[in-house]
């Protein structure tokens, strides 16, 4: 299939998994085409099936905003007509689903019909979609989608709760490469950090306040009292100095690190020994899967569809949003060699139900019915 793949391609969850849905799609042999307003950060790998086409975004000095909605809705015609794609899959609602409406009309008016499939991420729907600003044109672009997708039955149900939506709506979780997240030998690296056999502790987003990263920091400060124990923080955003701030607070340098953004973050996993998702909102959880696969254990929080990735007892603990005490108990009793070798076993056991060779035939599925259905429409 030739499929035209659009997301944001910065670090950001959504723009992962659009990017390493596209590379395994390549892999299997799919013509795939990316749509973006700069090279996909996860997008490294050369393949004779990987294309990248820029949206470029022209400016004019009447213009205070570029319309970047527009330039993205010309080059997906631009990209279906030269290259003569059999679908759109576009992720992250905003402003992507609805340039897809607007690229998928003004093709019509040329004789060719071209599918979109939306993938609902997250904060399109649980934040800045319900914003009364663009709700009327989430909604809209979602009922006019072929077909919708989202990452957790959560994110569904939330859709269905906040917008007049009447779309069926599929669910296909986030999945994984686990010939890249697995557990690697590290030991220097461990032992740098933990010169005197300290438990690892690692958290990694981007630091927006969403995160809730200060309950990460409190919480280690609890553990660290009980068990010897380091910090490492990785990825940056708008609450990092915040973080840094009270982090200086509580410990030394040497007991919390920011480590910034990382191409691997996998090394810094492979010596992990627990991992935080803090969160208030959380449609999925990613980067806990990425823990996982690396053996790491999860405190997360019970927010949006972390219930439905992280289990209870099994591959970490699952608390409510902000209960710092009830994170740390469970922290020390995951912690506890006793129990730590159990923990890392439900991790990766849970990590491989989400194996990318399991959840790809999901989207191949749904593209080839798309398409199908399209063909039979004329
Ligand atoms: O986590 C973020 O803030 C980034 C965000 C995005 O849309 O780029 O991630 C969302 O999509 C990921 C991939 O589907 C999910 O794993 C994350 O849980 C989700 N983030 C939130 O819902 C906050």
């Amino acid at each position: 299939m030739k499929i035209g793949i659009v997301c944001y391609p910065t670090y950001g969850g959504s723009g992962v998994v659009a990017t390493e849905l596209g590379k395994s799609l390549a892999k299997k042999g799919h013509e795939i085409h990316f749509i973006t307003y700069s090279q996909p950060t996860r997008l490294d790998l050369f393949s004779e099936h990987l294309h990248y086409h820029e949206v470029a975004i022209k400016n004019y000095p009447l213009f205070q905003y570029p319309p970047y909605e527009l330039a993205l809705a010309g080059k997906m015609v631009d990209v279906v007509e030269t290259e003569g794609l059999d679908l759109l899959h576009v992720h992250y609602a905003i402003p992507h689903a609805s340039a897809a409406y607007m690229a998928r009309e003004i093709l019509k008016t040329k004789g060719k019909t071209i599918p979109f499939i939306t993938t609902l991420h997250g904060t399109d729907i649980t934040l800045v979609g319900k914003d009364e600003a663009y709700e009327p044109v989430v909604t809209f672009s979602i009922n006019q989608s072929d077909m919708v997708t989202s990452v957790s039955e959560d994110l569904k149900k939330d859709t269905y709760a906040h917008f007049d939506v009447t779309k069926e709506i599929e669910v296909i979780p986030n999945f994984i490469d686990l010939d890249r997240f697995k557990k690697q030998k590290k030991d220097h690296f461990k032992l740098a950090i933990c010169p005197n056999g300290e438990k690892l502790l690692v958290h990694t987003s981007n630091f927006r306040k969403v995160k809730r990263v200060q309950d990460v920091i409190n919480v280690f400060d609890k553990v660290r009292q009980v068990v010897p124990a380091k910090l490492l923080l990785v990825g940056d955003g708008p609450e990092r100095p915040a973080m840094e701030k009270l982090s200086r607070e509580l410990c030394s340098q040497d007991d919390i690190r920011f480590l910034g953004k990382l191409e691997a973050v996998e090394e810094v996993l492979s010596v992990s020994d627990l991992f935080f998702m803090t969160s208030e909102k959380e449609s999925f959880g990613l980067a806990a899967l990425e823990a996982m696969a690396c053996e790491v254990p999860v405190i997360s929080t019970n927010a949006g569809g972390l219930p439905e990735l992280n289990i209870d007892g099994r591959s970490g603990f699952v608390c409510e949003v902000g209960d710092v005490e009830t994170m740390a108990q469970k922290s020390i009793h995951i912690l506890d060699d006793a129990n730590l070798a159990k923990f890392k076993e439900g991790a990766l056991s849970r990590a491989k139900e989400f194996d990318v060779d399991q959840i790809l035939p999901m989207y191949e599925n749904l593209y080839q019915q798309v398409i199908a259905e399209n063909v039979n429409q004329f």
